[in-house]
């Protein structure tokens, strides 16, 4: 194996709104951020932000991180970001502000035999029809451009609105609708012959083993920041990835 150190983390939920002196997300993605060893690689999974209503809404989260992401450049360390469900209208102009390249849903690392697949992770709850209809809604490319078009203030009376609609759905769908199909996660990694899977957005993190046509494959869900750090790491010249989770110093 010829690889950098790689981190891969998601749904992190950035807000503006958390409180001052308060050691929290904010905080504790910061410090993870000065962790980082130089010349490593940093795979951002979708859900940097809780939400995101366009490059042009500079709040002091974007502007903090986008500081923070760039500065890291200095010291050689590589950003790449996949879209989640929050804040997948993040678009080229703050990708380019925070020196960080913009991935499609879908990717693959190569690692030994087989790939790595990574992504945010909605696109594999197939059992969630109505987050499904409403995905395929909100990736609409007219719609986005006809949202981006309206004022500031209506675009975030929109996410607030759309942020408690869905998490009043959320609270009557089982934990079964709501996490990946294992169908989709076998299809996907066939489809991109890979024998790992890295993927956020259910807040489940855990390691899970499963047999793909009689091979062993993996799939390593990220956690949500809400507690703690949590990241996945492929150390330097290494086939394996491990789940790391702790709370904020
Ligand atoms: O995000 P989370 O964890 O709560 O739940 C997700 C799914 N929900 C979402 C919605 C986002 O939270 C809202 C993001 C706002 C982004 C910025 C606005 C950009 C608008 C751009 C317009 C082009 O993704 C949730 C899943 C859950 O993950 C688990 O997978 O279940 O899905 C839903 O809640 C969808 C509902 O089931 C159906 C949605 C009903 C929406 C009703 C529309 C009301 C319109 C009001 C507009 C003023
Ligand atoms: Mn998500």
């Amino acid at each position: 194996m010829n690889n950098p150190v790689r981190y891969f983390i998601a749904d992190i939920h950035l807000a503006d709104n958390e409180p001052d002196g308060y050691m929290g997300i904010t905080a504790g993605f910061l410090s993870f951020l000065h962790t980082l060893p130089d010349n490593c690689e940093l795979y951002i999974l979708g859900d940097l932000f809780d939400y995101w209503v366009g490059d042009d809404v500079k709040t002091n989260i974007q502007q903090q991180t986008a500081l923070a992401l760039q500065a890291l450049s200095k010291r050689h360390i590589k950003k790449y970001f996949v879209h989640g469900n929050r804040d997948f209208l993040l678009g080229k102009r703050y990708a380019q502000q925070c020196d960080m390249i913009l991935l499609p849903e879908i990717n693959c690392l190569p690692n030994q035999e087989k790939n790595i697949v990574f992504l945010h992770g909605d696109l594999l709850c197939i059992d969630d029809l109505q987050y499904q209809k409403f995905r395929k809604a909100m990736h609409n490319r007219w719609l986005q451009k006809l949202f981006l078009l309206l004022p500031r203030f209506v675009r975030l009376k929109i996410a607030a609105k759309l942020r408690q609609k869905s998490s009043l759905h959320n609270q009557t769908k089982s934990e079964f609708i709501m996490d990946v199909n294992q169908q989709a996660v076998v299809e996907v990694m066939i489809e991109h012959n890979a024998d790992i899977m890295v993927h956020g957005h259910t807040h489940k993190p855990a390691t899970h083993y499963f047999q793909i046509e009689g091979n062993r494959a993996t799939r390593i869900v990220l956690g949500a920041w809400h507690d703690g750090v949590t990241y996945i790491k492929q150390e330097q010249n290494s086939n394996t990835l491990a789940l790391y989770n702790h709370s904020f110093k």
